[in-house]
């Protein structure tokens, strides 16, 4: 038997016919693209939203992707990155005065009364005076403070770092909690913070502006300076911080803002 070889001849298309082909390819490609594109839109509309709370409310799997993008990058950018900082005298001498949340209109509030109070536990907590904090060694910064409406301002802080503070006052234990929350006297603003920016070396408990007593509008007798988070992070005049390994209630977050708002 004779094997017969059938060789397989290709016609060249011509130049239409390639044309054709490929108006195919690009229309096809382009209508599947489209069509998974709007089935993904209809499948996040109609996914559930998260329970609003600690944030402001959306659909769930977007805050989850949110999230993961940004545990992501917190672990890309570890917190033991320094935020750059600049020589004294470039910093501002005036400064911006923002928001005035939970301090304002609070005329319960005695400066002299205060005392920062640190709920260690359901059963602990401490009172401390604001003069065995000015005893402790001081730590200063000058930094790029960053508002998340849009303005910077070079500005220079002085206080105790939140280091200092935990380890002076014993509270390394109730430290490996992952969040940290912090509160105006009244209650009226409030921030929650991760246990990695709580203790970045960088932050500290502000009782000084410019080398100076820090003033009312600007949180006295005590203010938290994260450098690593936008402003809406650095609550001004501390009542209170818990710890907890849940996500603290955060004023801004709570109004659709980020948890983390970090920079
Ligand atoms: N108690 C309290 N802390 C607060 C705020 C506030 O309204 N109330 N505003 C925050 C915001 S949005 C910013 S930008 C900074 C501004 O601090 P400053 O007013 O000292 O510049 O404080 C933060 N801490
Ligand atoms: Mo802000």
């Amino acid at each position: 038997m004779k094997k017969t070889h059938k060789k397989k001849v290709r016609i060249p298309l011509t130049v239409e016919q390639k044309i054709k082909r490929r108006n195919f390819i690009s229309f096809s490609a382009f209508f599947a693209l489209g069509g998974t594109g709007i089935a993904g839109w209809k499948w996040l509309l109609n996914a559930p939203e998260e329970t609003a709370g600690i944030t402001a409310g959306t659909r769930a799997p977007l805050r989850r992707a949110l999230n993961s993008t940004e545990l992501f990058f917190r672990n890309l950018f570890s917190n033991r990155n320094l935020v750059r900082t600049y020589p004294k005298d470039r910093a501002n001498r005036d400064i911006r005065i923002n928001s005035l949340i939970g301090i304002e209109d609070d005329t319960d509030f005695d400066p002299d009364d205060w005392k920062l109070q640190v709920i260690v536990s359901g059963k602990k907590s401490l009172n401390i005076h604001l003069a065995e904090i000015t005893a402790l060694p001081k730590t200063e910064i000058v930094f790029d403070f960053k508002c998340v409406e849009g303005w910077d301002q070079i500005q220079y802080w002085g206080g105790v770092s939140v280091a200092d503070f935990i380890s002076h006052f014993n509270l390394d234990k109730a430290c490996e909690k992952k969040y940290i929350g912090l509160e105006t006297p009244n209650g009226e603003y409030y921030v929650g913070l991760e246990r990695e920016s709580f203790l970045h070396p960088q932050t500290i408990l502000a009782y000084e502006m410019n080398g100076k007593t820090l003033t009312m509008e600007h949180g006295a007798p005590l203010r938290l300076i994260v450098p690593v988070k936008y402003g809406i992070k650095n609550l001004k005049r501390i009542g209170t911080m818990t710890f907890s390994n849940r996500r603290p209630r955060d004023y801004w977050a709570e109004q659709g803002y980020d948890y983390y708002s970090g920079l």
